[in-house]
């Protein structure tokens, strides 16, 4: 057993925690009682080393990236969630912007001979466009590049798409799958409980009815991510909810990937006067996450949204995926006050970055299959190979 957690265990006197870190060194489940008590009482060393300890367990020192681009059709929206910096109502869509298919086909087109492997697409939920549009832009990027993985569309706007079809759930994922969906990200969650969504995103689908559309994508045989926006006017006990809801689906499905938690950045939206999480609090929320996520595989630390360097330190709390590249076309986080206006980072950067910390980057795909270990490629050598960098 590593030596820190040990002693970290053993100084520990408080009556409800050591037997939660007993729990978790045998890999037992934490109750979500459990759960809250951690984020009320326990210091950031002991979350620190319990989830470091996890994600040894789990993954040694591999840390997985991906190289990924994103498309964001619209950011013209007819919800308007509270958090949000980056969509406009279509009364004022002089403002905002909307893609064609062709455009978004020439985005993909702009990535030829790139060993980009996923697409992710989300956007707003634009009135105009339909599950047709959506099911002709997949069909289009399939035929110009067949093996390319389309992460795309949150429950939110799968729910509108199908609602406006007149399709059930089960009808509108499976003519998305066969029209070339591969996977779901994790967007759209928020926070499951119903007075907190009703304060920042009430008209939006709720949590039946994103938890029913990722089952439903389990159920296809699709793989999916889970979010959660913390740091905002929730309370612990609400993300011990929201967790437990997505813990108790993976249970029956086993269909998720990875978790991730959001930060809520509070620049130019309806909640700037609500302060962000601060760091200590960042790295508290990735470690209970790893803690009471027990049977999700990974958890990720999203850098556009966190920024460089606190991505870096949440490796050390339970952390083992970075997400990917990116280019700077993701503007959902840079209008919400992200450090990183125009994220962009290369495969080379991306490797350093987990270098430094002496963590193993490992390129993976989106379902996590290994594409290449980078542990013992010079740095040089990928600044200097386009079919690596
Ligand atoms: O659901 C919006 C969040 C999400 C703000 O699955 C904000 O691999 C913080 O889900 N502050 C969309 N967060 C992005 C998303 C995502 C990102 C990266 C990877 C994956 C994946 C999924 O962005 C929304 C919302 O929770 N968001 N505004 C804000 N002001
Ligand atoms: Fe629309 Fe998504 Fe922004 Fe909510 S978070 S207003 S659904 S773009």
């Amino acid at each position: 057993m590593n030596n820190s957690v040990e002693q970290i265990i053993a100084s520990e006197k408080d009556p409800v925690l050591k037997p939660i870190a007993g729990k978790i060194m045998r890999a037992e489940r934490i109750t979500p009682e459990e759960g809250i008590a951690l984020f009320e009482k326990a210091g950031l060393p002991f979350l620190g080393a319990l989830a470091n300890f996890v994600r040894e367990r789990l993954h040694g020192d591999t840390t997985y990236f991906n190289r990924n681009f994103h498309i964001e059709p619209t950011n013209i929206c007819v919800f308007s969630c509270k958090f949000c910096s980056y969509s406009r109502l279509y009364a004022h869509r002089e403002e905002g912007w909307e893609l064609t298919a062709d455009q978004m086909l020439n985005i993909v087109k702009g990535y030829d001979g790139k060993p980009v492997t996923e697409v992710h697409i989300v956007g707003g939920v634009h009135p105009k466009l339909t599950l047709e549009f959506f099911a002709d832009l997949l069909r289009k990027i399939k035929t110009h590049r067949p093996e390319l993985h389309i992460k795309g569309f949150t429950p939110v706007e799968l729910d509108y798409m199908f609602r406006k079809a007149k399709l059930s759930v089960e009808e509108g994922m499976a003519y998305l799958h066969e029209a070339g969906l591969d996977s779901l990200p994790g967007g759209g969650a928020e926070i499951f409980d119903p007075e907190i969504r009703e304060q920042i995103c009430a008209d939006k689908v709720d949590a039946a009815g994103w938890l029913l559309i990722h089952e439903t994508a389990h159920k296809l045989g699709m793989h999916s991510n889970a979010t959660m926006l913390y740091g905002h006017i929730e309370e612990y006990r609400h993300r011990i909810d929201h967790m437990d809801r997505l813990r108790q689906l993976q249970d029956k499905t086993g269909g998720f990937n990875t978790f991730i938690p959001l930060k809520f950045r509070n620049k130019d939206n309806e909640m700037s006067h609500v302060q962000e999480s601060t760091i200590v609090e960042d790295m508290r929320m990735y470690a209970v996450a790893r803690l009471y996520m027990d049977n999700f595989p990974h958890l990720k630390a999203y850098w556009p949204m966190l920024g460089r360097q606190s991505a870096q330190l949440t490796l050390s709390f339970g952390v083992n995926d970075i997400d990917g590249t990116i280019d700077d076309s993701t503007k959902i986080y840079s209008m919400a006050g992200s450090e990183e206006q125009t994220p962009a980072m290369s495969t080379a950067q991306l490797v350093t970055l987990i270098k430094q910390v002496k963590r193993k980057p490992v390129e993976r795909d989106t379902l996590y299959h290994v594409l290449r270990d980078y542990s013992n490629i010079d740095i040089k050598e990928i600044e200097s190979n386009p079919l690596l960098n």
